[in-house]
């Protein structure tokens, strides 16, 4: 075991860092080309060091990266309109330092872009007709019609889909720029009259997604740099989005989260508190949804972002914003989603298999010699099979490969909302701001929290626990039956109608042999999103669905191996599987274990 495993690791080639990357494309350059620019002139220069620290290029590249751009003088790029607003066009036209100028004639050379092109006509068209002789680079803005509306948009009489073709066909690269080439934008938003696609929908060669409506001038620019001085693309998600601009959502880089997690919401567009920073998610900001650096990079020469301004973010980077977020100034809720006709991408339904057991013991054996673990979550018992290994023990011997059960128990959690209330108030600062905007904005079920009596009510079945943070969230009368308030939860989650999860950052820690749900963040978020105006479905959605996240986390810290076996009344609960075989699925077998009695 350990001998194999030492053989896959010289095996394996080590991936080359971006800096090695550089300096062998900078080699190969000199190697094959001559230069075709000059930019050492401090103005291009500064521009430059700027823009490598955006797309996490370290600064003591500087000199490579510039030389590398003057041999990359010959690139020209295109910019082929489609169907979109110009908005792409226009929020590039609006970066500075330096100006739009020296962008297209000295850093990029931009060969075509109908918007700026000082010909018409035919003299614009031959200007894209002769970029067949050049290497290019082609940037689309705009989706594109089809089928029997393939006519709605034309370019000196050909289609959009034509055009698109033989440019995309011959390009060194393609990136889509905005929401409408990435996603189809507005165009293709029901009822989508011009029967309008996306380019990935259409065309079959690797597109990159730099989305948004517009997408910010520094995306735009921080993409192109990136694939002159690489040769290739960024790493992109699974949305085809470079990482290195959409991997955070606008939620968490907003200069509003600590409102929000204060209970601290603008009540509505007229609300003095808006200046005073509160948070825009009551007024509708889908910012927790959205995944784009726009805190940080800003628009229009970095003046200002859509929550500074003042709105909340409508969602604008994502597939299908227009008919996926409900309504623009209102929070997603079920009631928001009636008119509406969204067009949500398949859940995810992982393949589970049912495996009967007729004792545990007997399931508990299967895990620890085929590898695996057993999530038993009625009885709050993690166990899974690890390889035993001695290190006194020779390579050679398999006396140390018996594999033997790691056995971890979840730690008891208050489920009394009443004292979770109390401890709420006790943290801090923001804590007790929340817990008071809490009584506020849910003074009923304020209310019936009251009531309940202050002791104790400590539990490790994760079910009554669920019914704890129910009642905080919507009151509960008695503290007798916590496991039905649970399932209630759990049953609310599951009629929750958009896939959005709001995330809420449950965490599972590990300490000698037991296993802590570290809820404390969660409970804020989950308060905050319900002051905050998320319907009861919504929280209840993204409490079951986070907690499946956190196990996931858990299970791919210890790096398990074999099948995941899952037991208990959690596993009722689509929104928590789904979220738990998410990360998981690809490698491992899903199994929910039925235990009967021997
Ligand atoms: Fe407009 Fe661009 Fe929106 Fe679309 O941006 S700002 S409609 S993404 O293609 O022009
Ligand atoms: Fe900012 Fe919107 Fe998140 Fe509030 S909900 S913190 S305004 S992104
Ligand atoms: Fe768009 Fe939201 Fe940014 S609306 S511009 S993704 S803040």
């Amino acid at each position: 075991m350990e001998a194999t495993s030492t053989q896959n690791i010289t095996t394996i080639k080590p991936l080359l860092s971006l800096e090695d990357k550089l300096l062998a494309r900078l080699e190969s350059l000199r190697q094959s080309k001559v230069k075709s620019a000059t930019l050492s002139d401090e103005t291009s220069r500064a521009w430059i060091a700027k823009n490598l620290a955006l797309i996490g290029v370290p600064s003591k590249l500087l000199d490579c990266c510039v030389e590398i751009l003057e041999y990359m003088g010959d690139m020209r790029l295109v910019w082929l309109h489609l169907q979109e607003c110009t908005g792409c066009s226009e929020s590039l036209l609006r970066t500075e330092e330096p100006g739009f100028d020296t962008l297209i004639f000295d850093i990029f050379k931009l060969h075509y872009h109908d918007l700026i092109l000082a010909a018409s006509g035919h003299n614009s068209q031959k200007v894209l007709e002769s970029i067949s002789q050049t290497p290019y680079i082609l940037l689309v803005e705009g989706s594109v019609s089809m089928g029997a509306q393939e006519q709605y948009i034309t370019l000196a009489g050909k289609s959009g889909y034509e055009e698109a073709a033989h440019l995309i066909a011959h390009a060194q690269a393609v990136l889509a720029v905005g929401t409408c080439s990435s996603y189809g934008g507005i165009q293709s938003a029901h009822p989508n009259p011009t029967n309008s696609f996306a380019l990935y929908e259409v065309f079959p060669q690797e597109i990159m997604h730099i989305p948004g409506c517009p997408p910010s001038d520094k995306n735009i620019i921080g993409n192109l740099l990136y694939v002159y001085l690489l040769g290739e693309l960024p790493p992109l998600d699974e949305l085809k989005r470079p990482l290195w601009a959409y991997a955070k959502s606008v939620h968490d880089l907003c200069e509003r989260r600590g409102a929000f997690l204060a209970g601290d919401f603008v009540q509505s567009f007229d609300d003095p508190s808006m200046a005073q920073g509160y948070c825009l998610y009551k007024v509708g900001c889908k910012g927790p949804y959205s995944f784009n650096n726009c805190p940080k990079v800003k628009f229009n020469a970095k003046t200002s972002w859509p929550v500074q301004a003042g709105h909340g973010c409508i969602g604008c980077s994502e597939p299908n914003f227009w008919d996926n977020f409900g309504l623009i100034e209102k929070p997603i809720s079920n009631e928001s989603i009636k008119g509406f006709v969204p067009k949500f991408p398949p859940r995810l339904e992982p393949r589970i298999t049912e495996v009967a057991y007729c004792d545990e013991s007997a399931l508990l054996e299967e895990v620890r010699i085929n590898g695996g673990v057993l999530l038993d979550l009625d009885s709050s018992v993690v166990s899974y099979a690890v390889q035993k290994v001695d290190s006194s023990v020779s390579l050679e011997s398999t006396e140390s490969l018996e594999p033997v059960l790691m056995r971890y128990e979840l730690a008891a959690m208050e489920a009394n909302p009443a004292l979770m209330l109390s401890t709420l108030e006790s943290k801090g600062k923001q804590g007790s701001r929340l817990a008071q905007n809490y009584k506020t904005y849910l003074e009923s079920s304020l209310a019936r929290v009251r009531t309940l009596p202050t002791t104790s009510h400590s539990t490790n079945d994760m079910l009554a626990w669920l019914g704890g943070c129910y009642g905080l969230l919507e009151g509960l009368e008695s503290l007798e039956d916590l496991a039905q308030a649970g399932a209630e939860l759990l049953a609310k989650a599951e009629q929750f109608a958009y896939p959005h999860i709001s995330p809420l950052g449950f965490k599972c820690k590990e300490s000698s042999e037991m296993i802590t749900l570290d809820s404390s963040k969660a409970l804020n978020n989950m308060l905050a999103y319900r002051i905050g105006g998320l319907d009861s479905y919504g929280v209840c959605f993204s409490i079951a669905s986070d907690l499946g996240s956190a196990f996931a986390d858990l299970l791919l810290k210890w790096q398990i191996q074999g099948s995941i076996y899952v037991r208990g009344k959690m596993t009722t609960s689509k929104p928590f599987m789904r979220a738990l075989a998410k990360p998981l699925h690809t490698k491992h077998t899903i199994i929910i274990a039925q235990i009967q009695d021997a």
